[in-house]
């Protein structure tokens, strides 16, 4: 009753006018003007770029905060399923652009700005990237929160604050240096802090087994040592609807009486310390983009968001309903790799331990309720922790686990499915000296669903890492090939193309990505194409500028731009690219002559900061680059770029700009790629081995629109068995011979003639482990059809259309769609 006063109170209240809702260009300018002085207390005398920004981003907000609101009541009136997707990593970028586009905002904020003197892209400069991942599995994470918004599906991601994202990378003498990306220092206009829904979560301590006064058995977890979990809320708006869901990232922060015992003994400082210590949790993201550390902090990491975001999910369950029975009906929850498959056991243990359920019951509940992707079969990346660490960190988890285990192994035994060795494949704990606890196992028992991220992915999970658990319970399997927002990378990203687009065939495509099949036709009509070539040149003016700025190097924009984007690993073969490079540079150095269709050569890379061959690789490109750049032979032929610190918001100004995407990992290693379906989208034309998505996108766009090369994974699997040995590429290609000995000679390192000998001696005695030798001369020749294909502009142009208008499938619409459908029972719960 108190409550329904209340709100008919705030009803009245609210029928007074106010100027935090309208979208009218002048109370934009309104709302701009009021929060420069009462959010900022600035005047035009004071106000800085930052302050602007700030203005426009809490004008913006404003207008979230209703539906945001509202989209929560209607989940709590409905009833309604909700998706909880669990990720160490979302990498958001920036989040004002995007938010006027999809509140429909855009194009009144830059009037009501322009009113005022201003320029609305200025003031998008000024905010930092969210960094808040690695690559490609964190912005997947982003570009599935931005389609649950806008197919209006009942959805939160749970993560973690971390105060530092990914590191900001410089280059000094063409090495790369991190530095600390202070993305919250000048604060953050998207997140509400709720101090008040903060979570206690234990570490350490031992496990108690007693009998309770029923005469059950029953687990106490005791001397623990507490952090509290803080959450942020940013709101995560649809396109164009009234959905606003959620984003809750936690904090980690020190209990309240943390160690009262030494600020009791007075020992201030020492109690601080401690402090320091809790708040450690969510510091900083590792930067080790596909390879696992085995650290204790990292294990902490998991653990914290993961307990956090499941007493989040259980308590938000139990204000609607008296019991779990109906949860699993209520609740599914997507395990964004293993890295939170913890919360197998965690969910157990409340349920077990807290709720007092029978661990069967418990156990059906758990089971129905997760789904886990995997985004990768490199084991470098397979997580495992030693049973020693995970048992001192969280000892009532390893007895869960291990009674899971327990439980499975008597299973699979009584089925009589598998024999002992796929018994120990399958077990939860690898055996033997250092015992590990095997998290991919875990994560697979105890979901009902497993899937991997392209359709080739998927099959070599099926036959190869988890073949032993598809045969046992091959239901469980399915593919969800990835998918990218078209809003942000083309509708934001390309404005100019995405105008065209529009005009040509009207604006369903932004939610209806198959839309853009309409534009097939327009393929064969010449004055399209002259647009589309002239929007294509605009973009790469924009990127050139960007180069000029930062590199100080003037690019050609009648050359191709060749563009390799993704973290450096030696498995996505950056290497391969550099030998192509430094095989054309050699060939004008032989003949004066020679006059390649001009290219230059764009990539952009963060390496590990432990990864030694990666950062090798980056030197290795920047030096090549140095002698490249500045040799007059080569002048108007070649050119080579290193952009520095690729981001989010730099890719977005390095899709709509390129002209060939390069894709060219080792067939079997890239489990999907999301940056090919980016460039396709921005119609570039792809080199790429079939490998990922790869084979889906030349799939959908057609042979003849597509620069294939390389071995298939079944060659590769062959050339291993007949045993591969790169010495004898070198000895019978001659070409590869030249680069090769360059590299050794220190043709691109003056003074320090050893310095890439390293990365010589993999190729040619480490074995080679990537095949770029193998695969050299078929990407060579593959290269030269590129060249070809661009010297017929109307024949290019074609091709690149008919790739935008076949990038449907790649919209991450599709792929949340298909989750929700087929592993998820979602369905759309929209605002009104
Ligand atoms: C992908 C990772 C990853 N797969 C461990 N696995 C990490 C693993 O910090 N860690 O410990 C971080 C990242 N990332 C990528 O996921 C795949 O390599 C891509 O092929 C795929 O497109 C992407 C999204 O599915
Ligand atoms: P939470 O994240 O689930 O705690 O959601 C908080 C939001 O849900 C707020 O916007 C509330 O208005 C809304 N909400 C919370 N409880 C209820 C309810 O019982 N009925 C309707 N809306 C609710």
């Amino acid at each position: 009753a108190g409550r329904s006063e209340e709100a008919r109170a705030l009803a009245r209240a609210r029928e007074l006018p106010n100027s935090r809702t309208a979208t009218d260009v002048d109370s934009l300018r309104r709302a701009f003007a009021d929060h420069l002085q009462y959010s900022q207390a600035k005047d035009e005398h004071t106000a800085t770029a930052l302050d602007r920004y700030f203005a426009v981003a809490y004008a913006v907000r404003d207008r979230m905060m209703r539906r945001w609101v509202q989209t929560q009541q209607t989940y709590y009136r409905s009833d309604t399923k909700r998706v909880y997707y669990l990720s160490l990593e979302f990498l958001m970028g920036k989040a004002l652009e995007n938010n006027l586009i999809n509140l429909g905002l855009r194009d009144s904020m830059r009037d009501a700005l322009a009113s005022l003197g201003l320029e609305l892209d200025d003031l998008l400069a000024q905010e930092p990237d969210a960094g808040l991942g690695n690559g490609g599995l964190g912005r997947l994470a982003a570009c599935f929160l931005d389609s649950l918004a806008t197919l209006q599906y009942p959805a939160y991601g749970y993560g973690i604050r971390y105060e530092f994202g990914i590191f900001d990378q410089e280059l000094r003498n063409g090495w790369q240096v991190e530095r600390p990306e202070e993305w919250l220092r000048f604060g953050n206009a998207w997140e509400i802090p709720r101090p008040e829904y903060e979570v206690p979560v234990h570490f350490f301590g031992r496990t108690e087994h007693f009998v309770d006064e029923h005469g059950k058995h029953r687990v106490r977890w005791v001397d623990t040592r507490k952090v509290l979990g803080m959450p942020y809320d940013t709101p995560v708006a649809g396109y164009h609807n009234h959905t606003v869901n959620t984003l809750r990232l936690w904090r980690a922060r020190a209990s309240e009486e943390f160690d009262l015992s030494d600020f009791n003994r007075g020992d201030y400082i020492a109690a601080v310390e401690e402090k320091n210590l809790s708040e450690t949790i969510s510091k900083v993201l590792y930067p080790n983009d596909l390879t696992v550390m085995g650290k204790e902090l990292r294990l902490q990491q998991q653990y914290f968001f993961v307990a956090c975001s499941i007493h989040d999910i259980l308590n938000r369950h139990l204000k609607t309903h008296e019991s779990f029975d109906g949860f699993a009906d209520k609740v599914a929850i997507q395990l964004n790799d293993t890295h939170p498959a913890i919360a197998v056991a965690e969910l157990m243990r409340v349920f077990v331990d807290q709720y007092d359920l029978e661990w069967e019951k418990a156990w059906e509940i758990c089971r129905s309720v997760f789904g886990y992707t995997n985004h990768t079969l490199l084991p470098e990346a397979l997580e495992r922790w030693q049973v020693e660490l995970f048992g001192r960190v969280l000892p009532r988890h390893l007895e869960i686990v291990y009674e899971i285990n327990r439980r499975f192994l008597d299973e699979v035994r009584a089925s009589g499915k598998a024999d002992e060795g796929a018994v120990a494949r399958m077990s939860i704990i690898e055996e033997g000296p250092g015992r590990q606890v095997r998290m991919a196992n875990l994560a697979v028992i105890g979901s009902r669903s497993v899937n991997g991220v392209a359709a080739l992915h998927t099959e070599l999970l099926k036959t190869e890492l988890f073949h032993d658990f598809h045969a046992l319970w091959p239901e469980r399997f399915n593919n969800k090939t990835n998918g990218v927002t078209p809003r942000r990378w083309l509708l934001a990203a390309n404005p100019e193309l995405a105008r065209t687009i529009t005009e040509c065939i009207g604006p369903q495509w932004v939610t209806d990505a198959d839309e853009l099949r309409r534009l097939e036709p327009l393929a064969d009509d010449a004055d399209f194409r002259r647009v589309f070539r002239e929007i294509k040149r605009q973009n790469k003016e924009r990127l050139a500028a960007i180069v000029k700025a930062e590199n100080g190097i003037t690019l050609d924009l009648d050359s191709i731009f060749d563009v390799q984007v993704k973290r450096l690993h030696e498995y996505k073969r950056q290497l391969l690219n550099v030998l192509h490079i430094v095989h054309q540079y050699l060939r004008i150095k032989a003949d004066p002559a020679y006059a390649p269709v001009p290219r230059t050569y764009v990539f952009g890379a963060k390496a590990a900061p432990g990864y030694f061959m990666a950062k090798q690789i980056i030197k290795l490109i920047n030096s090549v680059g140095e002698v490249v750049n500045h040799d007059l032979d080569v002048r108007g032929r070649i050119a080579v770029v290193f952009l520095k610190n690729y981001r989010v918001s730099l890719a977005e100004r390095v899709f709509p700009a390129a002209d060939v995407s390069e894709q060219i990992s080792t067939a079997g290693k890239e489990a999907s790629g999301t940056g090919n379906m980016k460039f396709q989208m921005n119609g570039a034309l792809t080199v790429g081995t079939l490998d990922g998505a790869n084979v889906e996108i030349r799939e959908e766009v057609g042979a003849e629109n597509f620069f294939l090369f390389g071995l298939t994974v079944e060659q590769v699997a062959e050339l291993r068995r007949r045993g591969y040995n790169p010495w004898e590429y070198y000895r019978n290609d001659r070409d590869l011979k030249a680069v090769l000995d360059a590299l050794s000679s220190g043709r691109f390192s003056p003074g320090e003639p050893r310095l890439f000998q390293p990365i010589v001696d993999s190729l040619l005695n480490g074995g080679d482990p990537y095949l770029c030798l193998a695969d050299f001369r078929s990407y060579l020749e593959c290269q030269e059809r590129v060249s070809q294909a661009y010297l017929d502009p109307e024949r290019w142009s074609r091709m690149a259309i008919l790739n935008v208008a076949r990038s449907g499938k790649f919209s991450s619409d599709r792929t949340i769609r298909e989750y929700a459908e087929e592993i998820w029972g979602a369905t759309p719960t929209p605002v009104a």
